[in-house]
């Protein structure tokens, strides 16, 4: 999924002979993934996307019917050097990040360098895990998004044994190092009470975003039925699904399209691909307010190749909007209700000095052996009070993560790398996503089946 250079490992590698003599191991490949993330990163993650021959597919639809999805056109057209893949957030509508600060102090503020941190394993029986959020008004579970299709709920530290919800009926089955599958998960802001929530999933010709309901009488299941599909549109060709979903505090949900591996998308503001959407969940047929005028209805920001994870700042409502790129991975930042941006995808692959549209705060060349940026969230946890205010995120295949504060416009504070602090790139193989709980604490997923809390060591 994860991971363009996932993909560009395609291109030295014959996937389908791992998939067929070591599918049920997993630990090889991503052994050889982590291992071979610097080399990759040199070679089929560097360079930039040339782009593809393909013509953008029929834009999108937003449908509240199934059907609908044209089928993507064939293969595209990439040819090597094409890198990256699956970034993004993970909002966490759901833990918080639409909206809910009520469970944290927004009032603190870092103040210098973090003290000794820690890894702390929740669980390492998952099954490529992706995604983590909370529900809104629960702090006793977490929901644990499996790339195959599950949803796995840990109450009170355990990791039930019966899913949350199981799609797998419904979604593509990943091979060891495919992005595709179901990529996250977002609770409505009012979960606790009305049961709503969505995933987003892909299927052979479509990606889509359905709406499923919770069990009326059990809080640890739900219903496999679609409830309604919120968005379904052509689907990428193998890399670049983007895929984060986070309600803003005024109710309407956000949601990241890859450029589906074809660059050409992300400029075209009539494509639905290579953008932040923003729509209503309680009328899928019109557009809010306030979205980019002139294009797909849909469009809030266009110009990103694949942001597979984006986040809201609970507190500030700023979003972060990570984006996996050719040659830089980036971090792309905006106040509230400023969207309406072009992040410049594939004109400028240029990080912080871009010469097109918006350019990133903070990004990160491919020749510092970082190549799929995984956006993160702003700690306002009250664990570790010297993170607060700070956005935290990694990298999949360096394994490194970092911090800083967001100074407004293109400055930055308390830069601050914290890998060898967490000794993340000595504890993960394949890091897939970071996620929230409702009172702040944050988590970090390993496709290899584990899930950590970032904590102060006692
Ligand atoms: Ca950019």
């Amino acid at each position: 999924m994860l991971f363009l250079c996932a993909s560009a490992a395609l291109q030295y590698f014959d996937p389908m002979a791992l998939f067929s003599t070591r599918n049920s191991s997993s630990v090889w490949v991503l052994a050889f993934l982590g291992a071979a993330g610097a080399a990759l990163s040199a070679q089929a993650c560097g360079g930039d996307d040339g782009g593809s021959s393909e013509t953008s597919g029929t834009p999108t639809s937003t449908t509240s019917s199934q059907g609908g999805a044209g089928p993507s056109t064939g293969g595209n057209g990439n040819t090597g050097g094409d890198g990256g893949s699956t970034s993004s957030n993970s909002g966490g509508g759901g833990g918080g990040v639409g909206g809910g600060s009520s469970q944290v102090d927004c009032g603190l503020e870092a103040q210098g360098p973090v003290p000794d941190l820690q890894l702390t394993p929740i669980s390492t029986n998952l099954d490529r895990p992706v995604f983590v959020t909370a529900a809104p008004g629960d702090n006793e579970r977490l929901f644990v998004v499996e790339q195959e299709g599950r949803v796995r709920v840990i109450v009170n530290g355990v990791l039930q044994g019966a899913p949350f919800i199981d799609i797998s009926a419904l979604t593509d089955q990943p091979g060891q190092v495919d992005e595709f599958g179901l990529l996250s998960m977002v609770f409505h802001p009012d979960y606790a009470t009305n049961g709503r929530f969505f995933l987003f999933y892909s299927d052979s010709d479509a990606s889509v975003v359905s709406e499923f309901a919770r069990s009326a009488n059990d809080p640890n299941v739900a219903s496999p039925g679609v409830v309604q599909t919120i968005l379904n549109f052509p689907g990428a060709v193998g890399q670049h699904y983007g895929a984060m979903m986070a309600f803003a505090e005024d109710g309407y949900l956000f949601v990241s399209s890859g450029d589906r591996g074809d660059s050409s998308t992300s400029q075209d503001i009539d494509d639905i691909h290579g953008k932040l959407l923003r729509l209503d969940v309680d009328d899928v047929d019109t557009a809010p307010p306030g979205n980019l005028p002139g294009g797909h209805p849909l469009v809030w920001n266009y110009g990103l190749r694949n942001s597979w994870r984006f986040s809201i700042d609970r507190c500030t409502q700023d979003l972060y909007i990570s984006d996996v790129g050719g040659n830089w991975e980036e971090v792309n930042i905006e106040p509230p209700n400023t969207g309406h941006r072009n992040y410049g995808w594939p004109i400028a692959d240029q990080g912080t000095e871009c010469t097109t549209g918006t350019c990133a705060v903070v990004a990160h060349n491919h020749n510092s052996g970082d190549c799929s940026i995984v956006g993160g969230y702003v700690y306002r946890g009250t664990g570790i009070p010297n993170m607060n205010g700070r956005y935290i995120y990694g990298d999949s295949c360096s394994l490194r993560i970092r911090s800083f504060r967001w100074g407004g416009g293109d400055t930055v504070a308390l830069e601050e790398e914290l890998t060898d602090n967490l000794n993340s790139d000595g504890t993960l193989q394949y890091m897939t996503s970071f996620g929230e709980d409702n009172v702040g604490n944050l988590y970090v997923l390993d496709l290899a089946g584990g899930l950590y809390r970032i904590d102060a060591q006692q």
